[in-house]
């Protein structure tokens, strides 16, 4: 894989984020000028879609993918994905439109992609943080951390992070045909992808700030997706590694 990153796209999945949306585009443009910047918009009942055309109509690195409805957010960024890689991109970020993600930290995830192939924005490691989150909310994402690590056995702390980076070798390495997940296991979907072939996984330390404007589209059909997901996906890996044991123990039998 080539090791030079000269075009990035940062994509953003917008459903009903009117007001937050020019703020963000603003502190992306404004911390990464040379990067493009692609709104994946489902359609939004309050009118995000117009917003994200009047941006786009008055800066040529501003681009909007119109969709026809509430698809979920895997569905958007897989959309995203495949407007970038026919356009030649070298990187392609995922980024929240509430304000989670602090533009201003961006270069943090493009430096490091120059030694990986995916770089995960975490609130989980060392230097990492949240600000504003009710305890439920950080117990929630630390739980379904601990979950995702113990089944799936990933090095990654902050598997169901929004924030990333992806060189687009890796993303087209990583068969998103076949990505069915739409909700907070799209990231461990894709993450666990990475793992599996071999690519080099990393994260870096951000800043993750509660959105103050808007509501979060979070719900219980997105959890229930992860969960099942999440567990059958365990249940496969660690089925696999009970029959890679026991054809090793098979051959040291023949051997002795
Ligand atoms: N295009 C599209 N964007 C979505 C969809 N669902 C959520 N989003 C966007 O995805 C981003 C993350 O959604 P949030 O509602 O903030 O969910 P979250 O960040 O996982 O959860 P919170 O911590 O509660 O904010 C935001 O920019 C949303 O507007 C969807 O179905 N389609
Ligand atoms: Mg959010």
């Amino acid at each position: 894989m080539s090791d030079q990153i000269d075009r990035v796209l940062v994509c953003i999945p917008t459903y009903n984020e009117r007001e937050n949306l020019p703020l963000v585009v603003r502190r992306i443009r404004d911390a990464v000028p040379s990067a493009d910047v692609l709104v994946l918009d489902d359609n939004s009942p309050d009118g995000t879609g117009d917003v994200a055309d009047e941006l786009a109509a008055a800066d040529a690195q501003v681009q909007v993918l119109h969709r026809p409805g509430k698809q979920g957010l895997g569905m958007a960024y897989l959309a995203g994905f495949h407007w970038g890689l026919d356009r030649g991109y070298d990187a392609i970020v995922e980024m929240d439109a509430d304000g989670s993600h602090q533009p201003e930290q961006l270069h943090r995830l493009l430096d490091a992609l120059t030694r990986a192939d995916l770089v995960i924005g975490s609130r989980w490691v060392r230097g990492g943080s949240v600000v504003n989150w009710p305890l439920h909310r950080k117990a929630l994402s630390v739980g379904g951390n601990l979950y995702t690590r113990a089944l799936l056995g990933m090095p990654v702390h902050d598997a169901t992070a929004g924030y990333r980076a992806y060189r687009a070798d890796a993303l087209r390495a990583m068969g998103l045909s076949q990505v069915a997940s739409q909700g907070y296991c799209f990231q461990v979907d894709l993450t666990r992808r990475a793992v599996r072939l071999g690519l080099r996984v990393t994260e870096v330390p951000i800043t993750f700030v509660e959105r103050e404007i808007g509501d979060s589209k979070m719900s219980g059909d997105i959890m229930r997706e992860s969960l099942q997901r999440i567990t059958s996906w365990g249940v496969h890996h660690r089925a696999d590694q009970l029959r890679g044991l026991s054809r090793r123990r098979e051959a040291t039998w023949h051997e002795l």
